[in-house]
């Protein structure tokens, strides 16, 4: 152990802890702007700075070792003056529109100014003057708000492994963006959205698209139908000011009914009908030798990232449409129908935790309905607004229940939300069509957990079933190299962009961070459990919808509706 005084206060800490972990363990808040614990250690900003006796200059704690009997001060009155002269400098560059951004009062500059005391800047000198970059249907990029913390950078490349974004130029003429400033749009970017996610200010954020949603609000013309997908109910809390790991479900669904929705659904409801599409697309695979290993096609983001990098393995995708789009496209012909709507009078909003479903439902393909399946999609972070704008005290709205049919789903569909979710899903249900059997315990905790990459072997009947679940894209690269190299023998594999899941998708609220995720998971496993039904082949709406309208998984209007194909 390291023996060192921080405030006069003695700290012993393993050799290797920085000075601003050690503070931390004894209760010394050092404030930070650039570094994000285990993404973002670059001691890029100098708030962190701390004074060190024997040293020339301040030392940025966020990257400093600690040392066998260092005397550490972090607030004396140079320091504090030095952190403001810093705090200074960056807001004599930075456009002060904090009433206008979308930031406001959840932007850690704006804390940080405040804390400090700024009531002016003394510096009046240049501006950067790089234009917004407006061209993503998921995310817009303001580089005059940007504050070179490089988190953006961090998360793209070494979690995403993408590399959308790098530092163009030097000194006050950096611009992080994509190489030669080229337009986000034109870039492999697959719009994930953890960049808006990590960003401290608002230099990204999510493209918003309430002012869409409240416009179909108020036209008498449209019928207006939404749709939550499973993790937005472990996320919503937060973005009306709950704790995290709050369950705002019912919550959720009375908030919408007040904004005026026509109908509530659930995108619970086609995450049941996909494990159907998807585990008999699987067995169908297995048993007349398609291609192998079978990977989940849900997640937007993760399908550009095949698109863009590994397209020679596109015909390992599963067909099956993500459940958003399935829902979108049954809205439009099953519902309209069964409600004696017309079609082109329906408007289709959905609630995701994610920025690039913005994307996916302006994809070409995603019209099989005859209109734009969906019509728009918020982030929960949108929706956080609409409920504060319409002035509704969320938390205390008494629960209400989804409609019919649309609405009705198990604890199968809700743990889609959580990485290993689907395979778990899948699992219940396979394991029973294929074996007749009941499923005794239908908790796969193997499935569940932050692990980047899980592997797992199921016996179904006289098959073992070999499957694989991986979280964020860098952990989905390990696993797409060794289908490459032909070292893979999985037969199923999970694959969600984001880690976590959809729980820490790129429209989740902010902060999101491995403590948040996984009080997320936890409330996502607690939903399951209180569902009375938790198997997707036991969704009576999923029933009569076969019965009523597709007749059978995998039939012709399955393949019409609910399945697509990608071509490199
Ligand atoms: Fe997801 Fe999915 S689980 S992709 O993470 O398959 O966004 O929540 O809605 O479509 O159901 C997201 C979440 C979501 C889809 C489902």
């Amino acid at each position: 152990m390291i023996n060192l005084t921080i405030d006069n206060q003695k700290v012993a800490v393993e050799a290797g802890t920085t000075i601003l972990e050690a503070a931390r363990k004894v209760g010394v808040k050092i404030p930070t702007l650039c570094y994000l614990k285990d993404l973002n250690v670059i001691g890029a900003c100098r708030i962190c700075m701390v004074e060190v006796q024997g040293a020339r200059t301040f030392i940025p704690s966020c990257v400093a070792p600690v040392a066998e009997g260092m005397v550490v001060r972090t607030n004396t009155p140079a320091v504090i003056a030095a952190r403001k002269l810093v705090l200074e400098l960056i807001l004599s560059d930075h456009p002060m529109e904090c009433l206008t951004c979308l930031r406001n009062q959840n932007c850690e500059l704006q804390d940080l100014a405040k804390e400090f005391g700024i009531t002016e800047v003394r510096f009046d000198g240049a501006k950067t003057e790089y234009p917004i970059d407006d061209s993503s249907p998921s995310i817009i990029r303001d580089p005059r708000k940007c504050v070179l913390c490089r988190r953006c950078m961090s998360v793209c490349t070494n979690v995403q492994t993408v590399q959308a974004l790098c530092a163009e130029n030097r000194g006050f003429d950096t611009l992080i963006a994509p190489a030669f400033n080229e337009k986000l749009a034109n870039m492999e970017c697959v719009n994930c959205g953890q960049c808006s996610l990590v960003c401290p200010t608002g230099a990204i954020v999510e493209r918003d698209d309430t002012a869409k949603v409240w416009a179909a609000l108020a036209d008498p013309k449209k019928h207006v139908v939404v749709q939550t997908a499973p993790a937005t109910r472990v996320q919503l809390g937060e973005a009306v000011g709950a704790e995290p790991g709050s369950i705002f479900t019912g919550q959720m669904v009375a908030g919408l009914r007040r904004l005026g929705f026509d109908k509530v659904f659930d995108t619970d409801f086609t995450a049941d009908l996909t494990i159907l599409e998807e585990g008999n697309e699987l067995l169908q695979r297995v048993t007349t030798g398609g291609t192998l290993p079978m990977i989940t096609s849900c997640s937007p983001g993760w399908i550009k990232f095949c698109e863009h990098f590994y397209p020679d393995l596109l015909a390992h995708l599963s067909t099956c449409k993500s459940p958003q789009q399935m829902f979108g496209a049954l809205a439009k012909t099953y519902y309209a129908k069964k409600a004696g709507i017309d079609p082109a009078d329906i408007y289709c909003v959905s609630i995701m935790p994610c920025t690039a479903k913005k994307y996916e439902c302006r994809r070409p393909e995603m019209n099989s309905s005859g209109y734009q399946d969906v019509d728009v999609v918020l982030t929960s972070r949108e929706l956080g607004r609409m409920f504060i704008q319409a002035g509704l005290d969320t938390t205390n709205l008494p629960e209400e229940e989804y409609d019919e049919p649309l609405g009705i789903s198990t604890g199968a569909g809700e743990i889609f939300g959580a990485s290993g979710g689907v395979m778990e899903a899948a699992l219940r249900t396979v394991y029973e069509v294929v074996t007749g059997q009941t499923l005794e315990n239908i908790d796969f905790e193997v499935c569940r957990g932050l692990t980047g990459v899980k592997e797992a072997t199921v016996q179904v009947g006289d098959l073992s079933v070999k499957v694989a679940i991986t979280n964020g894209l860098g952990n989905a690269r390990k696993v797409l190299d060794k289908i490459r190299a032909g070292e893979a023998d999985y037969h199923f594999i999970e694959v969600m962009c984001c880690p976590g899941g959809c729980i820490g998708g790129g429209g989740s609220p902010i902060p999101t961070n491995t403590e948040i995720r996984l009080k997320r998971i936890d409330a996502t496993y607690t939903e399951d459990e209180r569902m009375v039904l938790r198997k997707s082949h036991e969704n009576p709406a999923v029933t009569a919808l076969y019965e009523e309208f597709l007749e059978k998984p995998l039939g012709h209007k399955s393949h019409e509706l609910l399945h697509t194909h990608y071509t490199p």
